[in-house]
């Protein structure tokens, strides 16, 4: 079995991309989904996972791949109220592989998912991308939430882990994390594994946790998943074939030191989703996204690629972010999540794919 591609969709309503429209991309067979609405710590219905069964159905996209069910800050903080939500969590992967759910891709970061200073910076081409502006993401929270938050309002559309309700409370939230140190947060994270481990076994549901983006502490807030040395010490942790990686390359070569080719070769039996995207660095510290092509950007995506096939990855496989192309700006697209520059960069992906399969006879 060959490496699985896939396409993020926010789904029906929430995403101006339509599955038609993913359809005509060659080689995609699953749609990456998640009910978009629920906030972390709910349970997810059998219904509601049935509605979004049918859609793709329709398509004949499988919904292999969730990203992401989102983990409660309660279960990171490590507060007693933590294990009615690991109950829940753990209903909403039964119900999840009723429905063939293989894969459920999350993070363990706290209070911010992926953070930038601008979701719309030119590129030098025409085209737009996510920026992180590096003097900008230090000392005030506020200013970035702000921001993000000022947008998805104007926009009327929701990012996953910016919940406005939580992002409402960010002062009290912050409070709460102020004992969290990495230490503390790695033994949540290894009491929120070892509790899940069992019904991931009974179930077969593989959990993938994404890197940190980007790979350091921001705000003053641990993050863990940062370089291969703690990629190691999480797979050790829970030495467990249902705890695996969602490798992300953008995320990581956030930082240039971080070679990723050297970690799939590492760690390829443990990597259940890996996310492709290419970063471009600039000497202070800031960087763009580009795109999938290796000459856009630092991030070695031949080296990457190479090192999936050599070690004969059949995981799900997925464009993380794009540029934004042909007209698309703010209002029309989710940022870093437009058609075009995803689309360009599968097929940039299933060529150098198709060339290594083919060398190898
Ligand atoms: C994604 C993340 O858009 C992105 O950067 O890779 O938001 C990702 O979905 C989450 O961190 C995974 O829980
Ligand atoms: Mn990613």
């Amino acid at each position: 079995m060959p490496m699985q591609m896939t396409f993020r969709w926010y789904g029906e309503g929430n995403d101006k991309i339509s599955l038609q429209d993913i359809k005509q991309i060659p080689g995609v067979s699953g749609i990456v989904w998640a009910l978009h609405d629920k906030m972390p710590g709910e349970i997810w219905h059998e219904d509601e996972i049935a509605k979004v069964k049918a859609q793709l159905d329709e398509y004949g996209f499988n919904m292999d791949v969730v990203e992401s069910v989102n983990v409660h800050d309660d279960i990171k903080i490590g507060l007693p109220t933590r294990d009615l939500y690991i109950e829940n969590y753990c209903k909403t992967i039964k119900n999840l592989a009723k429905f063939g759910v293989k894969v459920i891709c999350y993070n363990f970061m706290p209070i911010f998912d992926w953070t930038r200073s601008d979701l719309f910076h030119p590129v030098g081409d025409g085209s737009t991308a996510l920026f992180y502006q590096k003097n900008m993401i230090q000392d005030d929270y506020n200013e970035m939430a702000q921001y993000i938050l000022d947008f998805t309002e104007k926009y009327n559309m929701t990012f996953p882990g910016w919940e406005p309700e939580r992002m409402a409370k960010l002062d009290q939230l912050f409070k709460l994390y102020e004992g969290v140190d990495h230490e503390k947060l790695w033994a949540n994270l290894k009491y929120f594994l070892e509790k899940i481990m069992p019904t991931c076994e009974e179930t077969g549901i593989k959990m993938a946790i994404h890197m940190d983006d980007p790979p350091w502490d921001i705000f003053g807030l641990p993050r863990l998943l940062i370089d291969e040395k703690s990629i190691d010490r999480f797979l050790k942790m829970v030495d467990h074939p249902c705890n695996c990686l969602t490798l992300c390359s953008g995320s990581l070569n956030a930082n240039p030191e971080n070679n990723v080719a050297d970690i799939v070769r590492k760690h390829c039996n443990r990597i259940a989703f890996a996310h492709i995207r290419n970063v471009k660095h600039f000497e202070n510290g800031d960087f763009s996204e580009a795109s999938h092509r290796d000459a856009d950007g630092d991030t070695r995506i031949l080296d990457i690629l190479k090192a999936y096939h050599d070690c004969g990855y059949e995981g799900y496989i997925r464009p993380d972010h794009g540029r934004h192309l042909w007209g698309e700006k703010a209002g029309t697209v989710r940022p870093g999540y437009g058609l075009y520059d995803r689309a360009l960069g599968i097929m940039y992906m299933l060529g150098v794919w198709d060339m290594l399969d083919k060398l190898k006879g």
